[in-house]
């Protein structure tokens, strides 16, 4: 009987979200028009990364008219800034795609601030293999006197947090502070269905994934932490390692299966890779939302309290009893 409620009375994510909404009676809607402005966005770059292996073989990319294609992760920052632009419930825009903070046309101003890298996972692009879109979402106080201090909050501050994964089924995973949801692209209908209703993260998992290559500049508790997932001293199986290099792919595999990612501190990157606004921060918020924790070596990822737009920070994020694990080295290191 479920899986025919289920073919027939489709939890769309709209219709999720307002859901969602109706235990807020204040709220006016403007989160929903927001969010579907999003998922066009998602839809557009899945359909997008679909056809870009065939469109080389075809011959539609490259020069055209003399005027280059434009690259996908370029088209695709312009489709996310203009659809939240023209949604009308932005002020400001953070994307990883442009050095400076977009302010929005105060005619078109929302309360929204929306933090974002439209196609992350670039070494990934050109080989097929999954990349995604990342976002957060936070409300702004004042949207006529918006500022850049605005935008550099700590993301405990964060409404609501996502990513688009364009992989083997294209995913979008969902929390607006009320746990995790997952819902997945019906290309039939252009929807994306509820598949993936509250998940939570294992306690515990079996999976570790870093890129190792850069080992030889890892600090003590990483370099501890990632010799004890492949040698335990307590008579438990060593971890399997999984390393994609997309970071949508990578946490969307360890919030399903459980175990940890890391994207340490090392010497030649003193804050690691991963920038806080639109990598840190709405992965982090997800974790937590799914029972799951993200730490930074230092503290709780969520509390960082960014100085620049692209600030960067160490990253390790998981089940909560793998990351109690890293957090015990790095305060015996102390
Ligand atoms: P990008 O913004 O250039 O795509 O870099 C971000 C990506 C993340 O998706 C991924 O977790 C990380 O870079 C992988 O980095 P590395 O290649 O150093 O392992
Ligand atoms: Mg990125």
């Amino acid at each position: 009987h479920a899986a025919e409620a289920q073919r027939t009375d489709l939890m769309t994510i709209t219709r999720h979200v307002l859901n969602e909404q109706s235990r807020h009676p204040e709220s006016r809607g403007d989160f929903t028009i927001l969010l579907s402005h999003i998922v066009l966005g998602c839809k557009f770059v899945a359909s997008a990364v679909n056809k870009a292996g065939l469109a080389k073989l075809i011959g539609l990319a490259g020069e055209t008219n003399g005027e280059e294609q434009k690259k996908l992760d370029v088209l695709s920052n312009e489709v996310f800034v203009k659809a939240l632009v023209s949604s009308g419930r932005t002020c400001v825009l953070v994307s990883e795609e442009n050095e400076e903070a977009i302010f929005v046309d105060p005619a078109l101003r929302g309360k929204y601030c929306v933090c974002f890298d439209p196609l992350d996972g670039s070494s990934n692009i050109d080989c097929g293999v999954s990349i995604g879109t990342i976002f957060g979402i936070y409300m702004i106080k004042d949207k006529d006197n918006v500022t850049l201090e605005d935008v550099l909050q700590p993301g405990t501050h964060m409404l609501a947090a996502g990513y688009c994964m364009y992989g083997s089924s294209c995913t979008l995973v969902l929390s607006t502070g009320n746990g995790v949801n997952g819902f997945t692209l019906d290309p039939s209908l252009g929807e994306f269905i509820l598949t993936h209703p509250n998940i939570k993260i294992p306690k515990k998992g079996k999976i570790y994934s870093v890129n190792e290559g850069n080992a030889r500049n890892w600090d003590g508790p990483t370099t501890k932490y990632v010799e004890k997932c492949k040698f335990p001293q307590d008579g438990s199986s060593p971890k399997s390692l999984r390393y994609i290099g997309s970071m949508v792919a990578d946490v969307h595999r360890t919030l399903l299966y459980g175990g940890i990612f890391l994207y340490p501190a090392d010497k030649k990157s003193p804050n690691g890779k991963l920038r806080v606004l639109y990598e840190v921060f709405p992965m982090s918020f997800l974790m937590e939302q799914a029972g799951g924790q993200a730490f930074t070596g230092k503290q709780r990822a969520l509390e960082l309290a960014p100085t620049k737009l692209h600030d960067r920070s160490p990253v390790f994020l998981g089940s909560y009893h793998d990351v109690e694990e890293i957090k015990a080295l790095y305060a015996s290191e102390s």
